[in-house]
């Protein structure tokens, strides 16, 4: 059964009725341009095959009523009420986007995003909620509505939910297509599909859920996001965009900042460059790129961990061609790229290390380009 269908079998086993429609939104993985968003940078996510689905009916009464397996139901008035947890993914869309004529909704939750596991599960519940509640209350849902949409999920998460995310993770969640990449330009919003074929070149990307939870609310993405802002000021700069060089950030005392910033720096040049090398057919290419992503993000930008960084080498090890961390950090999963041929061996030796270090037991999936938000 796909997600869709066990939506609908959970709508009609709880609410006791057939929901108006089902929708579905996928989880992210970034193949490059990691911490880079609220920097104004650009960022290379791609929508995975696995997604967030909600079976949805209209009410008449006003009242949000959540049910997801496993998690605690909610169940208030929108317009007095407040819930915390992961019902204020979809409270918080509620309230962002105010849609006209909105007069209250029951929703059934099933995902097949891993949550916590750096994958943008939360994302995927606000991205398939927004544009479920934009098509019943006649919402454009054309590409301009859906970053018109993308930028309300992010309202919900920043200022409802309290995660002092970018926008990066919304924006692929909403707009991503099959088979690309999306270059996403955090400075003026534009965007751009860029074909990834992996299947044509004998390549898989392999994602690692090391099975150690991440959180953009504890604390330390909020702290990095402060840091970048901070030398921004002192920089005297717009953005960090608007320095050429890494040792343009030389000029800054302290030697926190001036690693952050450089990591900064840094990566959107490996996004232009990974994407120069996608345009020329050369998808192997990237893997040094991943490798120095990942260096990055674990000495200047400091949110890698253990679990992460012995994913990594291990899949190095292995003979994957490049491999990094994903997402926010500090937990969650890793990418990476692999000979279709090796991924059984490197799977087996990832596994294999984390064991040796009395780390959780991984789990694998493989990430395939595919659409973003849909009805289905
Ligand atoms: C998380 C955030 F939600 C994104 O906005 C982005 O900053 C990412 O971490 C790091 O690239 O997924």
């Amino acid at each position: 059964m796909t997600a869709c269908d066990r939506a609908a079998h959970a709508f009609r086993t709880v609410f006791d009725a057939e929901p108006d429609g089902l929708w579905c939104a996928p989880g992210r993985v970034n193949l490059i341009g990691e911490h880079v968003d609220y920097a104004g940078g650009l960022c290379l996510p791609m929508a995975l095959s696995q997604v967030t689905a909600v079976a949805v009916r209209r009410r008449d009464d006003g009242r949000l009523r959540l049910h997801s397996e496993g998690f605690d139901p909610v169940d208030i008035d929108p317009g007095t009420g407040r819930v915390d947890g992961w019902g204020a993914y979809v409270a918080g869309v509620v309230w962002a986007l105010d849609p006209p004529g909105f007069t209250g909704v029951d929703i059934a939750v099933v995902s097949e995003v891993p949550v916590g596991a750096g994958l943008s599960s939360s994302a995927a519940l606000e991205a398939a909620v927004a544009l479920a509640l934009a098509e019943l209350c006649g919402l454009p849902t054309d590409d301009a509505g859906r970053d018109a949409l993308a930028a309300v999920c992010v309202c919900a998460e920043n200022d409802y939910v309290g995660a002092p995310t970018g926008g990066m993770d919304q924006q692929i969640a909403l707009r991503g297509r099959g088979g690309y990449a999306l270059l996403l330009d955090c400075a003026d919003g534009s965007v751009d599909h860029i074909p990834v074929d992996l299947a044509r070149h004998g390549l898989t990307l392999l994602v690692v859920d090391t099975g150690t939870g991440h959180r953009l609310v504890d604390g330390r993405y909020g702290e990095r996001r402060t840091a970048v802002e901070d030398a921004v000021s002192r920089l005297s700069v717009r953005s960090l965009r608007d320095l050429h060089a890494p040792e343009d950030v030389d000029s800054l005392d302290d030697p926190v900042l001036r690693r952050r910033a450089r990591h900064v720096v840094t990566e959107i040049a490996r996004v232009q460059d990974a994407v120069a090398r996608l345009r020329a057919g050369d998808i192997r290419d990237l893997g040094p790129l991943l490798d120095a992503s990942h260096r990055s993000l674990r000495d200047d930008f400091e949110v890698s961990c253990l679990e992460l960084d012995t994913a990594v080498d291990a899949a190095r090890s292995a003979g994957a061609l490049g491999a990094r961390m994903v997402g926010g950090g500090f937990g969650g999963s890793v990418i990476a790229l692999c000979e279709s041929s090796r991924v059984a061996q490197i799977e087996g030796a990832v596994t294999a290390a984390a064991g040796r270090h009395d780390l959780p037991r991984p789990r694998f999936l493989h990430a395939v380009p595919s659409p973003g938000a849909r009805r289905c």
